[in-house]
């Protein structure tokens, strides 16, 4: 396949300043009539050949001025049409007439249809698919879109921008058009046409400007769309006061699709969502999904500025609107909930994700120079560390500086396609600071390691910092540079309380953060008489790893007073991760595992400490997932002994805390009406972890089973029935939730997504079979995204015992459901095919099956461009 590169650049030769398209909607042969004004770019020579992209189309008909062309005037193939003699005037209108079938679109990607609904999805490069077009993101052209439709099937019209007119056209049929005054790109068009219901709601902005909102669900569920509806009008008046950001159209729409190959898409004015993360109550959704659906609306929402009216240059940009977006979305969601609680999931998250991928053969640069499918970039590394990159500038400059470089960014790319450099650039104007090295955590990949070792000299009174950074070498980038990494720090007396020092020497230390940007510094700081415990990346500053080494008792101490909430939680994980890294080491040696008793009287004390919120208690007691363990041991994994180790932790934990945990879960039994809230989720989500140890426990599995009848929220009754499908596989109890589960449930897809991802996620060697039998259920589909993610994705992605069986069992069902889904869908296939990106890590007899099943994938022909770029550089 092609290689594109960053530094080939080039603006285009023509322009497209207006784009008139007419949408003639039939499942099988829609007809799309484009009418784009051509503009020659200033300089570029007269009739220099246009060359439009496209993906799969069949041209029925082209002019120029309203001239048709002769077939010898131009060369069109399902993927290019060539004008190689352009009029010579600088601008001319080019009207082309191509041909599409919605119905048979499977790769959900351009014009297609779900659930009888027309919708589009154009980011990347789906735009292609509808017409032919400068399809790059540097092409912003103003909208006018008719869409034309019977009324019967499709009585909603829609598409970006406001409503300009709508009428009859007879014979049952209708239009409307709809006008974007926003310059734009094309992968933000979108079309939507179907028969749904609608919740409407106004909104007014900071100026005073009234925008109707409406959100677009299937007949039946509106009720449903109200929560999201809520999180949307938060995310409006937080954008206002937080970044100064108002709404710019008149109306604001969202659809959801049961048929999505990612979460949501912010086409402008007209955002397209999975129903997944628009659709909730508390008889379907879980409090992670009334959290997601806030945090993916807010973040679609806040795409109108970061990403729409500043739009990216190139595809290698994208973590220019992505990362900034996340950023924003996560500031969002933790000025709404606990700033702590949020800042510690978002951690889990980049570590879980980011982590993994920064450290295998698919790490890249936040801001990659060279792709061969942009549609496999949309990932960890862009999103969650690009947000970090973020965080790190606003760490740096402070706040108020922070907010200054944003304001100057609207003002000075408003309605421009700008690159990371401008982005920095505004930073360091408005700061005078010099961002060069800073802005290697754009270009350079990999997680950057920190090891700090400490020292006390009571007789001076000083306390030494010795850290030595360095970047692990990733593909194609063998030798690294220093990286400037800010790292917040407290230096922690014996009162729990931060303790003031006289000066710091040794790297720039300012507001709490030393500045590392050499491979080594030693920090003195003076006038510490007593030996703090050092806490160190607090809030976690900075996307890294660290090894501190400090007294043992330390990082006991830290995990019971330190002041930042974040920081308590780490030094509290580092010591679960520890000591799991220990049993997996003994169990591998033959021995039992063994833990301190002070580990297990500690995570008592912080289940019961009323100072800290449920969630923090609820976070801080749940142990490092099996793939976290598997990342800081990092080579020769053996998933079973890792499994193993961590059940001997949960027993010991739970054993230890026996009565003071089953007294707590009675007490948190909330009774009265539900709500999502966030203090609300946090004493859910404590019981139900104290539900899953005191299940580890029980020989039966009676509390389980009470907890899911008692249940009157999906959050309680998805988490008892983990308990009883995890912990009492098999049993009667088990079965019988699963079937009630199944019985009730059987008509709600979304709901029986969580049905098959607990099933999925059942530990052990039986699950693949499981999953075999369960690709038969009825409600499970090979076509939709939601159902194959749940199912397959759920194990292959997070079920380490199940998918690494040491037969190779799990990666047989991972290499046919890979090539069964990437015939209809390959950007999902590639998605799915990332799960083995972890393979060199495993021990040597899994290791051998995991390359031989990537192999068979990457020798199968015809393989699409997106999977065969996954497996190749998985293998690479
Ligand atoms: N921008 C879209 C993602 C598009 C993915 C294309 N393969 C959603 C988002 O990040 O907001
Ligand atoms: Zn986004």
């Amino acid at each position: 396949g092609q290689v594109f590169r960053l530094e080939d650049y080039r603006p285009s030769d023509y322009l497209i300043p207006e784009t008139k398209l007419t949408f003639r909607l039939s499942p099988d042969q829609t007809v799309v009539i484009a009418e784009l004004t051509i503009e020659r770019r200033a300089g570029v020579d007269r009739g220099a050949a246009l060359v439009l992209d496209g993906d799969g189309l069949m041209l029925r008909g082209i002019a120029i001025d309203g001239r048709q062309l002769a077939a010898s005037d131009y060369g069109a193939t399902p993927d290019r049409l060539i004008i190689s003699n352009p009029p010579s005037e600088p601008r001319f209108k080019l009207t082309l007439e191509t041909e599409i079938a919605p119905s048979k679109n499977q790769a959900l990607m351009g014009l297609y249809r779900s659930n009888r609904v027309y919708c589009t999805q154009c980011e990347a490069e789906g735009f292609r698919r509808i017409t032919y077009f400068l399809d790059r993101p540097d092409i912003l052209s103003v909208y006018t879109v008719r869409i034309e439709a019977d009324r019967e099937e499709a009585p909603l019209l829609l598409s970006n921008g406001n409503l300009a007119e709508s009428g009859d056209l007879g014979d049952g049929r209708h239009y409307a058009i709809w006008h974007d005054p926003f310059p734009k790109p094309s992968y933000l068009f979108a079309l939507v046409a179907g028969n749904l219901g609608v919740i409407r709601d106004s909104f007014v902005t900071a100026s005073g400007r009234d925008v109707e909102l409406g959100i677009y669900v299937e007949h039946g569920k509106e009720r449903l769309a109200a929560y999201a509806m809520d999180a949307l009008k938060r995310s409006m008046r937080w954008d206002e006061e937080v970044f100064g950001l108002e709404y710019d159209l008149d109306v604001f729409n969202i659809v959801a699709v049961s048929d999505f190959n990612m979460g949501a898409m912010e086409n402008k004015g007209l955002n397209v969502f999975n129903d997944k993360y628009v659709l909730a109550d508390e008889e379907t959704a879980t409090d992670a999904d009334f959290a997601n659906i806030e945090a993916i609306i807010a973040h679609e929402y806040f795409h109108n500025w970061t990403g729409n009216r500043i739009t990216c240059r190139d595809w290698f940009q994208l973590c220019l609107k992505e990362g900034l977006t996340v950023y924003r979305d996560h500031e969002f969601s933790a000025d709404q909930r606990s700033r702590a609680v949020k800042r510690i999931s978002e951690v889990r998250t980049l570590r879980a994700h980011q982590f993994p991928e920064d450290q295998g053969p698919l790490a890249h640069p936040v801001r990659p120079r060279r792709y061969r499918e942009i549609n496999n970039f949309y990932t960890a590394t862009v999103y969650e560390k690009g947000s970090e990159v973020v965080r790190m500038i606003r760490t740096i400059l402070g706040p108020k500086l922070f907010r200054k470089g944003m304001d100057l960014y609207f003002e000075r790319h408003d309605g421009e396609a700008a690159t990371i450099e401008d982005f920095l650039k505004v930073f360091e104007d408005v700061s005078d600071r010099d961002l060069s090295q800073f802005a290697l955590w754009y270009h350079q990949a990999g997680t950057p390691n920190l090891t700090v070792t400490t020292s006390h000299n009571p007789a001076t009174a000083e306390f030494t910092l010795e850290i030595e950074q360095s970047v692990p070498p990733t593909p194609s980038e063998s030798r690294k540079r220093l990286m400037h990494i800010p790292l917040a720090f407290g230096l922690v007396g014996p009162d729990g309380k931060d303790l003031a020092y006289g000066g710091a020497e040794g790297a720039s230390v300012e507001n709490g953060v030393i500045h590392i940007r050499k491979r080594r510094h030693v920090v003195r700081f003076s006038g510490v008489s007593e030996r703090p415990a050092v806490s160190l990346n607090r809030g976690f500053s900075a996307p890294i790893t660290l090894s501190v080494e400090q007294r043992p008792e330390d990082q006991f101490f830290l995990a019971r007073h330190d002041s930042d909430a974040f920081s308590r939680w780490q030094a509290f994980n580092t010591l679960l991760s520890e000591a799991l890294i220990a049993a997996f080491r003994n169990k591998l040696g033959g021995k039992e595992p063994e833990f301190s008793e002070g580990l297990a009287e500690l995570a008592g004390t912080i289940a019961g400490d009323e100072a800290l919120e449920h969630a923090f208690r609820a976070l801080a007691l749940t142990l490092p997932g099996e793939a976290d363990i598997a990342r800081e041991i990092s080579a020769n994994i053996d998933p079973d002994a890792v499994f193993a180790g961590r059940e001997a932790l949960t027993a010991t934990i739970a054993k230890a805390n026996r009565d003071q945990f089953s007294a707590l879960y009675r007490q948190l039994d909330g009774k009265g009406p539900f709500s999502p809230d966030a203090a609300s989720a946090g004493r859910r989500a404590l019981r139900n972890v104290l539900l899953d140890y005191l299940s580890a426990l029980d020989g039966s599995a009676a509390l389980a089973a009470a907890h899911f009848t008692g249940a009157t929220n999906m959050t309680d009754r998805a988490a008892a029935l983990t308990a009883l499908a995890h912990r009492h596989p098999g049993s009667a109890e088990a079965r019988e939730a699963l079937a009630a589960f199944e019985r009730k449930y059987r008509a709600d897809p979304l709901v029986m997504d969580k049905w098959f991802q607990i099933q999925a996620a059942t530990p052990g060697h039986g699950t693949v079979d499981a999953v075999r039998a369960l690709m038969k259920h009825p409600g499970f589909s090979m076509t939709n995204p939601n159902r194959v993610r749940s199912l397959v994705g759920t194990f292959v992605s997070a079920n380490q015992t199940g998918f690494h069986r040491p037969d190779g069992a799990g990666y047989q069902l991972f290499v046919e459901t890979v090539l069964a889904v990437e015939k209809r869908n390959p950007q999902v296939a590639a998605r799915l095919a990332t799960a083995l990106r972890s393979w060199r890590s495993l021990e040597p007899g899994r290791q051998a099956k995991a390359r031989e099943a990537l192999l068979s994938i990457s020798s199968t022909p015809n393989l699409s461009a997106d999977l065969r770029d996954i497996v190749e550089r998985t293998l690479a």
